[in-house]
């Protein structure tokens, strides 16, 4: 599947120190300084809606990633998946009398645009479940010979994960057994589907039904992935057996990304899959959780429309640290708009306070953790200077624009 296009990013002086992010398996921050390429696989959309803020936060967060990595001198391999069939997908084209193909395509698209228009650089690979489909039958079929899965005999030609062939399971999310059984319904998990082994195994492979599209599975039989062994699976294709940063929304932690590293773990033996699980916020609207059932979101492409400087969405984004579940407000909009201008005055000026301290000053915010309310702070900080007069590093103002467009991917 086509990615978007990227942006030329600027080269800064020097070099960035080693990042330290937050592991939700470890639960600490702890450093990412990989000896060869980095390596990220991030959760990407399933396209039955347009892009709100919520994802746009998300992958705003990894970009961060990304960019905090290059700066450190590191060789940068990005994934990221489509999840363009999955149950979800098929009710919405179902609802509203589409094709699930054109629906899938349509906001694909519009995602694409989003993501070019907030200046996210752009993964290597992007990847769909549809064209993966191969790749992950026959990786299901290794589970299911070498005993981690098996079929449930209703003759429906599901195949499921057997979780008690995963010692490890639960280090990723750090659940109890409740949680994790209180949680898993809510996130697409069936515990009460009968012949299960345990309530929590996860579906590999849904047998074709009627009415619903499927593909062939060789030996397997006809039908199409479970959503768990699609990332694991395009994750192990594309980037090896394990990775520095599973990335996605903290609605992911469980049973998502905890069943991904199971199934990658027992396909190639290596474990950790991932070094660092790293986890977004989810993003409300004026204090409530964004959801499709309240009719309360947001589109990245309803503002383009409107004219909002996709500068300035991508700046309130950034206006509150990437793991804390947040609200968006008309006024956290007004106030990044207002930054940006002050911030756009200030890169003209003749000069400033020193280039090279603003420049280290945010390299150090943004590598504990991606402290991007830190890093704001300081420009601000720079900026009120700057406006008044104080500084003489007549380079500055240059190096000032360069380090927002190279780290923050804020474009002056
Ligand atoms: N296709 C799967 C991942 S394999 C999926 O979760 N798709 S999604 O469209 O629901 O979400 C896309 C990405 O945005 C995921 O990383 C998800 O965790 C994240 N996300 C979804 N809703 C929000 C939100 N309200 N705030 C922040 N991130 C969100
Ligand atoms: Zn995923």
């Amino acid at each position: 599947m086509d990615s978007w296009m990227g942006h030329e990013v600027p080269r800064l002086p020097g070099r960035s120190g080693p990042l330290r992010l937050f592991d939700s398996a470890r639960q600490g921050v702890q450093p990412s300084d990989p000896s060869g390429p980095a390596t990220m696989y991030v959760c990407g959309i399933t396209p039955y809606d347009a892009t709100h803020l919520g994802h746009a936060a998300t992958m705003i967060t990894f970009d961060l990633v990304q960019r905090m990595w290059r700066d450190a001198g590191h060789e940068v391999r990005y994934v990221q998946n489509v999840t363009d069939i999955d149950d979800p997908l098929l009710e919405r084209a179902d609802r509203d009398g589409e094709d699930w193909k054109v629906l899938a395509m349509r906001e694909t698209a519009l995602f694409r645009e989003d993501m070019e228009a907030l200046r996210i650089i752009p993964p290597a690979h992007y990847v769909g479940a549809v064209e993966s489909i191969p790749d992950i039958a026959e990786k299901v079929l290794v589970l299911l010979k070498d005993g981690a899965a098996y079929r449930l005999e209703d003759g429906t030609g599901d195949v499921y994960f057997d979780i008690s062939t995963a010692p490890r399971f639960g280090y990723e999310s750090n659940l109890s057994r409740d949680e994790m059984l209180e949680i898993f319904p809510e996130r697409g998990g069936d515990p009460d589907r009968a012949g299960k082994r345990d309530p929590l195994d996860p579906l590999l492979w849904r047998g074709a039904r009627d009415g619903e599209p499927s593909w062939p599975g060789g030996e397997l039989g006809p039908g199409r992935p479970g959503w768990h062994i699609e990332c694991a699976v395009i994750a192990l294709g594309l980037l090896g057996s394990t990775i520095q940063v599973q990335g996605g929304g903290n609605d992911l932690l469980f049973p998502h990304h905890e069943c991904s590293a199971a199934h990658a773990e027992r396909l190639t033996g290596a474990a950790p899959f991932a070094e660092h699980y790293v986890h977004a916020g989810m993003i409300g609207l004026d204090g409530e959780k964004m959801s499709k059932s309240r009719g309360n979101l947001v589109f990245v492409s309803r503002l383009r429309a409107d004219r909002v400087d996709p500068m300035a969405v991508r700046l309130a984004l950034l206006s509150g640290h990437y793991r804390a579940d947040r609200s968006w407000t008309d006024d956290l909009l007004t106030a990044a708009e207002e930054r940006l201008r002050r911030w756009r005055r200030a890169s003209v000026a003749p000069a400033g306070p020193s280039g090279p301290a603003f420049l280290a000053g945010v390299r150090d915010r943004l590598n504990d953790d991606l402290d991007s309310p830190g890093a704001l702070r300081l420009a601000d900080e720079w900026a009120e200077q700057t406006l008044a007069g104080t500084g003489d590093d007549p380079a500055a103002p240059a190096l000032f624009a360069d380090a927002l467009d190279a780290l923050l991917g804020i474009r002056l």
